[in-house]
C-alpha cells in the first residue's frame, strides 16, 4: 500500500535534486557591456560578487556595437585583440565560467579596451557544503581567530544557500534514505 505516494516521494527529491544541482547563478554583466562611464563601473560591480565554476555571465549589448574577447593576461594587459581565446560578438553573450582560476575579458572594438571596457572575473573553486554566508547575511565574520564553533547540527531545512557541490550530495543522500524507505 501507499507504493505510489512514495514512488513519487522519490521522484519529487530526485527532481529537487537535479533542480539544486542545476542552480548556477547568471550574472549580466554590469549595467550593460560598454565603455565604462566612470573609472569604477566595472570594480563596483565586481565588488560584491564572487563566481564559482558554472556560473554564467551574460554580456549585455548591441550586436556590431561591441564584442567580447577573452584573452590571455597579457594581451589583457596590453589590450591585444589578436587570437583571442574565444570570441563572442552576438550580443547577449552567455559565457559560462569554468574552473577555478581567473578568466580576462575585453571588448574587441579598437579603442574600446583602451577605454577601459574590459573586465577579470575571478573563479573560486565550489564552495563546501556548508555554505558560504550569503551576501544578505547578518556579516558573521568569515574566519574567527579561536577555535572554530562546533557545529551542532547541519543546516537542515536551509536549501537556500548550498552550493551545487552541496546540493549533489545532499540529493545523493536523500534518494538513498528514500531507496530505504521503498
Ligand atoms: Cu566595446
Amino acid at each position: 500500500m501507499a507504493r505510489q505516494g512514495r514512488g513519487m516521494a522519490l521522484l519529487v527529491l530526485v527532481a529537487f535534486g537535479l533542480v539544486a544541482v542545476a542552480s548556477a547563478t547568471e550574472y549580466p554583466v554590469a549595467d550593460g557591456w560598454k565603455i565604462p562611464p566612470t573609472t569604477t563601473y566595472y570594480s563596483d560591480w565586481l565588488a560584491d560578487k564572487s563566481f564559482v565554476p558554472g556560473d554564467v555571465l551574460v554580456f549585455e549589448y548591441t550586436a556590431g556595437s561591441h564584442s567580447v574577447l577573452e584573452v590571455t593576461k597579457s594581451k589583457y594587459d596590453t589590450c591585444d585583440t589578436t587570437s583571442p581565446i574565444s570570441s563572442h560578438v552576438a550580443g547577449s553573450d552567455k559565457i559560462t565560467l569554468g574552473k577555478a582560476g581567473t578568466y580576462y575579458y575585453l571588448c574587441g572594438v579598437p579603442g574600446h579596451c583602451d577605454a577601459n571596457q574590459k573586465i577579470t572575473i575571478t573563479v573560486d573553486a565550489a564552495a563546501a557544503p556548508v555554505g558560504a554566508p550569503s551576501t544578505n547575511s547578518t556579516g558573521t565574520p568569515k574566519a574567527s581567530p579561536k577555535a572554530a564553533p562546533a557545529p551542532a547540527k547541519p543546516p537542515s531545512g536551509s536549501a537556500s544557500g548550498l552550493h551545487a557541490g552541496g546540493a549533489l550530495v545532499l540529493s545523493v543522500v536523500m534518494v538513498f534514505v528514500a531507496s530505504l524507505v521503498l
